[in-house]
């Protein structure tokens, strides 16, 4: 772990101490900051002409909290920890102004309730984002900010995480003044204001009100719906509960030991490493230190089809101005259309405003021929998932698009190389941007680094992800990249142990309860059977006949089962309903399947489901690190949370296979292996195994 290299200072002016804290990036609580604050608090108090103090964050303002590098860890010994300032500002002798003008989190919030007075700038941001860490807020947040706000308001922002912007804040009592003009010089004056009065308020003397006798109920009931598999909502509730049953300082006590136990708990272990992981996701290894992304406003989409809409709203709702081509007019038409419709539902349901909708669409530029994409900064390609067609847009455009243009391609299997040999003058600026579906919803990216992709188009590829949202992860170039590849294992052990005895319901069923958003075969249904048929007939020349195969999917398509969009799949639906009720056709088809295959079916236990699904996953994601296809392990647990609905709070596929041990996960395989004689372990899995190691040490 680095040195933290941090300063707190102190400014005079008149009667107020002014107290920056500077802990760059983000003026977290380091070893040694709480400590820095406690005395220059100290100096401040033993100071007769200091009237009043100003707490503040140096840089951007921000106080971001516990430095979370720390948390499960040993912290130094001797050293003053974030509860010992809070307890010290607590009983202050002077008054304490917390000027919050960036992001004011977790630790960091909780030491402005701990302040008698907060101030807001107009880009403060205040949260209690512990939950998503898989802790409650530790140091006094369950006790202070329902005395502040009042228990609803508390509620809600500590089981969400969700910060409050300034306004909001003001509005429900979190903080007492938003500050305009010149902040420091702001807070001054407003510490000024209060330094003559003889009381000062202190959130611990406020009580806290019930709003209802059924509230807590009501608040577990909900939480077992959105936060399933989870415990830290939960201990954020046992401690709320005490802000109200218990005195003050009995409840900061019982939030410490509710908080201790979480801290250590896997689920805290694992939403950390995830916090990394999707910070170390947009590094990439290898880049020349001078290079820059480069400026893009101006894009370009061809196929307006379900993906090339989905990214085109996604531009939209991002600020970017967009240009849409398609193979004729009828095609461009219909697409254009759908994104009317779109942004006309949204308005709709409240979530834009009609000003909104039209500023959007007056971004959106319907591109006749291809010719109109030549003003472009960025061009994606969206078209039918077939190389030839690929190569050719790609081999039209490079005699059409700006010179310096990026050209990339949203395929999700095929070999980009390939793609960008179709334009062998641009390779440099050639990739992959592979958005996945709903494209505007959906937060994962991929970026597919081809073996000529510069710098520059790389780094401009991660730049718009970020400012679309997206949390991107750099691939290299295989078959289906890193979450698709995988996604495939997955899909094929669910077949495979179907064929064998257990039913889609059971498979699903096992998956969700361990935490998937989706089972697979929900999510093939949604998805639609079609896609996977028609890749599947593709790859039939080159499959090696001596692998296990499983027809069960393809008969499901030969009878025209698509899934949700036929209204029969894996499940039945009515008419324009998700849900899924049993296909009673269904067995039928199992039954010859595996009679074809010379099965059995026997009665399959749920553990067999999960670990076959998911030690197939895991396995499969080794040989995709070993290759090098991922910069990093964490990079894989990252697109399995984003892309594939894999539960947040176990830490990704290779994450959680760590914990559940390599040797076990190996053994199992091997076992699996003898049974079934299906799948290899992976090279990198047997070493890593056999040495004791773990994937988070790739
Ligand atoms: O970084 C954004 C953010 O949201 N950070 C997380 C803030 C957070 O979750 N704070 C709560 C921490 S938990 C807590 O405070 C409660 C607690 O433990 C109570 C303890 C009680 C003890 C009881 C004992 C019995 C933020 C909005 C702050 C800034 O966003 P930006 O987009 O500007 O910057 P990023 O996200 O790229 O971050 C820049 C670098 O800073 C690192 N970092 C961020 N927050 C950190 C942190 N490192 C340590 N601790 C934090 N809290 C981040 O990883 C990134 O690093 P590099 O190396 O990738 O540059
Ligand atoms: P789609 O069939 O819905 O849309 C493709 C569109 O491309 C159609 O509207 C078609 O008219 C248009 N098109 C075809 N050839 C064209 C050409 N030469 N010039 C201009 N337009 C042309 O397909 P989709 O699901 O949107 O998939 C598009 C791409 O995105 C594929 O590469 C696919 O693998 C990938 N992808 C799809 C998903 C998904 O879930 N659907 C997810 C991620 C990536």
């Amino acid at each position: 772990m680095p040195e933290p290299s941090f300063e707190i200072t102190t400014r005079r002016q008149g009667a107020i101490a002014i107290i920056i804290i500077d802990n760059p990036p983000v003026n977290a609580m380091s070893p040694g900051v709480p400590g820095g604050i406690i005395a220059a608090l100290e100096a401040a108090n033993r100071d007769a002409g200091v009237q009043a103090i100003v707490l503040m964050g140096g840089g951007r303002g921000m106080i971001a909290g516990a430095d979370i590098r720390y948390q499960g860890k040993a912290w130094p010994e001797g050293e003053k920890r974030l509860v010992d300032l809070i307890d010290h500002l607590d009983r202050n002798p002077k008054p304490v102004v917390a000027a919050l003008g960036g992001a004011a989190l977790g630790g960091g919030l909780e030491i402005a309730q701990a302040c008698n007075y907060r101030l807001v700038g107009p880009q403060a941001s205040l949260g209690q984002p512990e939950v998503k860490l898989g802790i409650p807020p530790g140091a006094g947040g369950t006790q202070r900010l329902p005395r502040l706000v009042g228990l609803e308001a508390a509620s809600e922002m500590i089981l969400s995480g969700r910060p409050a912007g300034a306004a909001e804040a003001v509005r429900i009592g979190l903080a007492d003044r938003q500050l305009e003009g010149d902040f420091l010089e702001g807070a001054i004056a407003f510490a000024t204001e209060i330094a003559g009065r003889s009381q000062h308020p202190r959130a611990g003397d406020r009580d806290v009100a019930l709003p209802s006798p059924d509230f807590f109920k009501k608040l577990k009931e909900e939480m077992a719906r959105k936060a399933r598999g989870q415990t830290a909502p939960f201990a954020a509730i046992e401690c709320l509960e005490a802000a109200v049953s218990l005195p003050f300082e009995e409840g900061l006590k019982r939030e410490r030991e509710i908080f201790e136990r979480c801290a250590v708990s896997p689920e805290a272990r694992a939403l950390r490493h995830v916090f990394f992981a999707e910070k170390a996701a947009s590094k990439i290894e290898g880049l020349p230190k001078g290079a820059r992304p480069k400026p893009v406003s101006r894009v370009g989409v061809i196929g307006a089809g379900t993906m090339g809409r989905g990214i085109t709203i996604a531009l939209l709702d991002h600020g970017f101005e967009v240009w849409l081509a398609e193979r004729n007019a009828e095609a461009l038409a219909a697409g254009i259309a759908r994104i009317n419709e779109h942004y006309e539902a949204a308005e709709k349901k409240g979530r834009i405003t009609a000003p909104e909708k039209a500023e959007r669409l007056a971004r959106l530029h319907p591109a006749v021929t291809f010719n109109e994409l030549s003003g472009a900064d960025l061009i994606i390609e969206a078209v039918f998932e077939e190389i030839d067609v690929k190569r050719a847009v790609f081999a039209e455009l490079a005699g059409i698009a700006r010179p310096d243009a990026i050209l990339a391609t949203n395929t999700s299997y095929l070999d980009v190389n390939r793609i960008a040999a179709a334009a062998p003058q641009r390779r440099d600026n050639i990739l992959g941007m592979h958005f996945f579906s709903p494209a505007n919803i959906m937060r994962l990216l991929e970026i597919v680094r081809a073996d000529h992709s510069s710098p520059e188009a790389l780094l401009t590829a991660l730049d718009v992800g970020k400012r679309l949202g997206k949390t991107a992860v750099v691939a290299r170039v295989c078959h289906g990249f890193i979450g698709n590849r995988m996604f495939e294992y997955y899909i094929r052990e669910a077949n495979f142990l179907v064929e064998e005895g257990a039913t889609p319901a059971q498979v699903d069923k096992v998956l969700t309860r361990f935490g998937m958003a989706m089972g697979p075969f929900a999510v093939c249904d949604l998805a639609g059977l079609d896609i996977g048929w028609a890749r599947r007939k593709a790859l039939a020349p080159t499959r090696n006949l001596s692998e296990r195969y499983s027809t069960l999917a393809d008969r499901l398509c030969e009878r025209g089962w698509f899934g949700q969009k036929t209204g029969k799949g894996f499940y039945l639906y009515e008419a324009d309903q998700r849900k899924p009720l049993p296909n009673p056709d269904l067995d039928e088809l199992i039954s010859v399947s595996a009679d074809e295959s010379g099965i059995a079916r026997r009665s399959i236990t749920d553990d067999e489901i999960l670990e076959r699904c998911l030690y197939t996953l895991i396995n499969e994601g080794a040989n995709i690190i070993e290759e090098k296809i991922a910069q990093r392990a964490s990079d894989v647990d990252v697109v399995w949370i984003h892309g594939y609905g894999f539960p947040r709070h176990r830490g990704g596929p290779m994450f959680w296979a760590d914990d559940v041990g390599l040797d076990r996960i190996l053994a199992r395989i091997e076992q699996f292996n003898r049974t079934h004689d299906f799948w290899e372990p992976a090279p990198l899995l047997k070493r890593l195994a056999g040495s004791a190691q773990s994937f988070s040490s790739r």
